[in-house]
Order: structure tokens, then sequence, then C-alpha cells
């Protein structure tokens, strides 16, 4: 469940090839603000439910948390992309050194299952807000995300491909977990 392109592609690469297909719903839900991600989910899944919506279904939902702006934009990352954008995130940073543009991506995945019980699985990439935006693949914004990782070599999210992002992304991190939980629980898919 979700009406974003870039994710439905980043857990295809990860869900296709163990066999699982993955079919993007768009309807979407109204997500509520000042909560985390968590509660974001929580409350999706209460509607997509009383709305008809019948399980296993997955929710998604993502922000980047900027220390140095107190965890801002977090829960208002979406809002945050459409209005200031990366050009705005970068503004608000300008003034910001080096050491003080520590950022993480945190991605809450909710499984409903076929039995309508809820499993949560969660992923955080560590890292740091670019001084400039860099780079052309991936969406949202990761042209100013620069991941910690040995051997991303201070490129931001948007210059690798998108198999090097979902092997360090806080999106690949979970979305292996559910995957790990759907092999232990599930019958493999035929
Ligand atoms: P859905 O809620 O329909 O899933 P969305 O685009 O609104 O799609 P989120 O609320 O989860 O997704 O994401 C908040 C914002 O953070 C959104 O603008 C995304 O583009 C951005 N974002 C999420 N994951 C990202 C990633 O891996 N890289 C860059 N930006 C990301």
């Amino acid at each position: 469940m979700t009406g974003n392109a870039g994710k439905v592609a980043e857990m295809r690469s990860l869900a296709e090839p163990m066999g699982y297909a993955v079919v993007q719903d768009k309807r979407g839900y109204p997500e509520l603000q000042a909560a985390s991600l968590a509660e974001v989910c929580a409350a999706g899944a209460d509607h997509l439910l009383a709305s008809g919506l019948r399980p296993p279904f997955l929710l998604e939902d993502s922000g980047l948390f900027v220390a140095a702006l107190k965890g801002f934009p977090g829960v208002y990352s979406r809002h945050a992309l459409e209005t200031i954008g990366c050009g705005g995130v970068l503004g608000l940073m300008r003034d910001v050194e080096e050491e003080l543009r520590s950022a993480a991506f945190r991605t809450y995945l909710l499984y409903v299952d076929a039995g309508g019980k809820r499993h949560a699985f969660e992923g955080t990439c560590k890292g740091r807000i670019a001084a400039r935006r860099a780079g052309s693949t991936g969406f949202g914004f990761d042209p100013i995300f620069i991941p910690d990782a040995p051997g991303a070599g201070g490129r931001t999210f948007a210059e690798m491909d998108l198999a090097e992002k979902t092997r360090l992304s806080h999106r690949g991190k979970a979305v292996r977990a559910f995957l790990a939980h759907l092999a232990k629980s599930a019958s493999p898919p035929s």
C-alpha cells in the first residue's frame, strides 16, 4: 500500500528474487501528522481494515530525521519534500558544520497477515546531509543523503544504483527482515 513508485521498485528488487510478487495498491490512507512512523502505519491499517480491505497487506512509512533540525522533517518528510524540497533542507543546514550534519533515514513496515495479525519491521540508515545535491537515481531526499557505510565513499544515495542503495538503506533492512519473517512463517512460494 503506497503511492510511491520508488519504494515499490526497491521492494521488488528484494522480494522478487525470493519468489514473492509485489502488488502495488495506491488507494492510500490518511497519514496522521505529529505522530511516530509506527502510529502513522497503525492508524493507516485501522483505516484500511475499516474500509473493507482484506489482509494480507503491507504498509510502509519512512522519514528523514536530521539531528541538527531536532528530527525534522521526520514524520513530516512527505510534506517537507513537496514544499521546501531537497533545496529547502540544504538551506536550513547551510551554516551547519560537517560534523554536526548527522541524519538518519528510518523505515517502519507494518504487515497485516491473512489472519489479521500485525507484524512490524524497522530499518535505520545513519548518515549525513550533504553540502550540496548530488546524483540522479532514486527518489525523494536521496540526492542530499550520504549514508555512513564502508564503501559509500561520501556518495549520496542518488549516486548509487538501486542494488547498492538497498544493500545499505533503511528500507532494504526493513524489507529483508520482513522477507525473513515470511520465509520462516509461511510455506515457500510456488
Ligand atoms: P506512501 O506514503 O504512499 O507510501 P510517500 O512518498 O508519502 O508514499 P513516506 O510518507 O513514507 O512516502 O515518505 C516520506 C517522504 O520521505 C517522501 O517524500 C519520500 O519521497 C521520502 N523518502 C522516503 N523514503 C525515502 C528514501 O529511501 N530515499 C529518499 N527519500 C525517501
